[in-house]
């Protein structure tokens, strides 16, 4: 199998930030440094220089040359680069690119949600469907749903939350570094260095039914699924009262496509586990300080909520998800969960400012330890959570903790930088197979986050530049040519795997909407499909844009948040 790759010359099709950094990679078999040009809509030659060698590039076996075209500031479309003969995709220079990007990557949580009609009048006729899973057949559940048989005597109402990912499962765990992502790109907004910058995440901002009722759309949707994960709390009188049940699923796998309403299997719900509760206690934790403003009686809701899953999990420690729990659903396992204490301790911390979450905090070994992984973060290891909040929301840590968590952020995004400047793809990201793992755009782009994060603490342009590459690779800058986000680019993922958008399948049903990201490559090749497509890929490579490919090209609500987080970052960064 030899995908189309098309022009040698690897660009961000989006486009490029007038006074952001320009990079290109060009695969060539010439070893000499070779002409570039750029040229505008019309072929006039509006900048040229030489390219770099690069040598082989290990993540994709390329012989490549990369070019730097920064100096070029002009604002223009349908603008292209030439080199070697080959003319690449064209793009913009822009300083309004990435605006709707912010408001697309956030209504695809719309389209995920469970337990609601979506109004095709909002985000398209196409993504009209009634409301699923709320016990009105053939689905059988979420209003009333029984425990797996052995595992508890009652059954809860958990209807509501966001679809996982391409299943109709919902997973507190997950579920809690999504709505953590979506609830800090607000966060984000309110800080100082992005002051005058809120009013693009207020309310009106998104296609929501929630818009126009006074509360920042984007707090509307976190809480759509937040209602859900207090639902997932065992009730006070039961046994592990205040524990959060993992996870909630079909009893089966089902088949694709199949729209949520007409699922036929029996829903789950499965033991409850100490990261789940730590998940619930984190996002919590922030619902109360984020909707104090807005809604008092939520935000007490939710401060409860907090400290009682808080002191559950406390009385335990590890109630584990079993990595076997897999049929019908992810098993989302997790055997070491004191990353999951040391970010619901932050989180509490940061909301309430009391001592005893102060003291578990700054005892955890996570809080001098090095939480920043060259890989990224993920649903698995949450400890950079917990730290890029207590470096980013106000607090009263002493100065020299304050400090040295700051400087543990900007140390990360110094290491991030290095290694974006080893790969000839720019991406900051090892260029090894182990790099190249299920959801890893996910992964690589909350590097991004990183190095955002530490703009956002210095304004040292660097890390905005860092942040920026980061995006050209999952724009477009890449082994393939392609952008792994709907709708986003010259050439863009548009057959993610997904039971909802199955169009692939059947044409009568829609694509992914705009702004859906793709999981990316995974060399390890964990479905039947890409399996046997991709036999041998060089990692780069190991993706295929084939619904049937749900370990490269799932989408999931953990790497959309990701997207998110960083598209309203680099909406808010214009022209600067
Ligand atoms: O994103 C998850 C990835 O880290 C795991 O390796 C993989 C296998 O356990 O599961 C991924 O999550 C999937 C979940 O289990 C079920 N819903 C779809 C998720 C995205 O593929």
């Amino acid at each position: 199998y030899v995908p189309d790759t098309g022009p040698r010359v690897r660009v961000n099709q989006v486009g490029y930030l007038p006074g952001g950094p320009k990079n290109a990679t060009v695969v060539t078999s010439a070893t000499d440094a070779l002409p570039w040009q750029l040229r505008s809509a019309a072929g006039t030659v509006l900048a040229s220089g030489s390219t770099t060698p690069r040598g082989v590039d290990a993540a994709s076996g390329q012989n490549v040359q990369t070019l730097d075209f920064s100096a070029y500031r002009t604002p223009g479309a349908g603008l292209t680069l030439t080199v070697d003969g080959e003319t690449s995709h064209p793009f913009d220079i822009s300083g309004t690119l990435y605006d709707r990007l912010r408001a697309d990557s956030l209504q695809f949580f719309y389209a995920q949600r469970s337990g609601i009609a979506i109004d095709g009048d909002l985000i398209g006729a196409e993504y009209a469907r009634p409301a699923g899973h709320l016990d009105v057949a053939p689905n059988k559940g979420d209003t009333n749903v029984p425990c797996q048989p052995g595992v508890c005597d009652y059954s809860l109402d958990v209807r509501g939350g966001w679809y996982d990912a391409g299943d109709h499962g919902k997973y507190v765990v997950n579920g809690g570094i999504a709505t953590y992502q979506l609830l800090n790109t607000f966060e984000r907004t309110r800080t100082a260095a992005t002051a005058g910058h809120g009013a693009a995440l207020g309310d009106g901002t998104l296609r929501v039914p929630e818009r126009g009722n006074g509360v920042p759309d984007v707090l509307d949707e976190a809480r759509w699924e937040l209602e859900f994960l207090l639902r997932m709390q065992v009730p006070a009188g039961k046994p592990l009262a205040g524990m959060a049940h993992h996870k909630i699923h079909d009893r089966n796998w089902t088949g694709l496509p199949l729209a949520p309403h007409d699922d036929p299997e029996q829903r789950e719900l499965h033991p409850p586990s100490t990261a789940a509760t730590l998940n619930l206690a984190a996002v919590a934790a922030q619902c109360a300080r984020l909707f104090a403003p807005y809604d008092a009686a939520f935000a007490k809701r939710c401060d409860t909520a907090a400290k009682t899953a808080y002191a559950a999990a406390k009385a335990n420690p590890t109630r584990y998800a079993s990595p076997a729990d897999s049929t019908g659903g992810g098993a989302y396992d997790d055997t070491n969960v004191t990353d999951e204490f040391y970010w619901a301790a932050a989180e509490l911390y940061l909301s309430t400012g009391e001592q005893p979450y102060l003291a578990d905090l700054t005892a955890s070994p996570h809080h001098t330890g090095n939480v920043f992984d060259p890989r990224g973060f993920g649903w698995q290891g949450v400890a950079a959570l917990g730290r890029l909040d207590l470096a980013t929301v106000p607090n009263g840590l002493p100065a020299a903790d304050l400090a040295r968590v700051r400087a543990s952020v900007t140390a990360a995004a110094d290491a991030h930088l290095a290694e974006a400047g080893r790969q000839a793809y720019g991406l900051p990201m090892p260029g090894d197979p182990d790099s190249y793992f299920w959801g890893g755009n996910g992964n690589l782009i909350n590097n991004a986050v990183v190095l955002a994060t530490a703009f956002d603490l210095t304004r040292d342009a660097k890390y905005r530049d860092g942040a920026v590459q980061a995006m050209d690779y999952v724009l477009g800058r890449n082994a393939l040519n392609i952008s792994y986000v709907t709708g986003w680019g010259e050439h863009a993922a548009e057959n993610q795997h997904s039971r909802i958008f199955g169009h692939q399948l059947d044409p009568d049903l829609p694509k992914p909407p705009a702004g859906s990201l793709a999981g990316g490559p995974n060399a390890a090749l964990q479905d039947p499909f890409a399996a046997k497509l991709l036999a041998g890929c060089k990692p780069m490579f190991c993706y295929v844009d084939d619904i049937n490919s749900y370990a490269t090209n799932e989408v999931a609500i953990n790497w959309n948040s990701a997207l998110a987080w960083i598209a309203s970052f680099l909406a808010d960064q214009g022209d600067s």
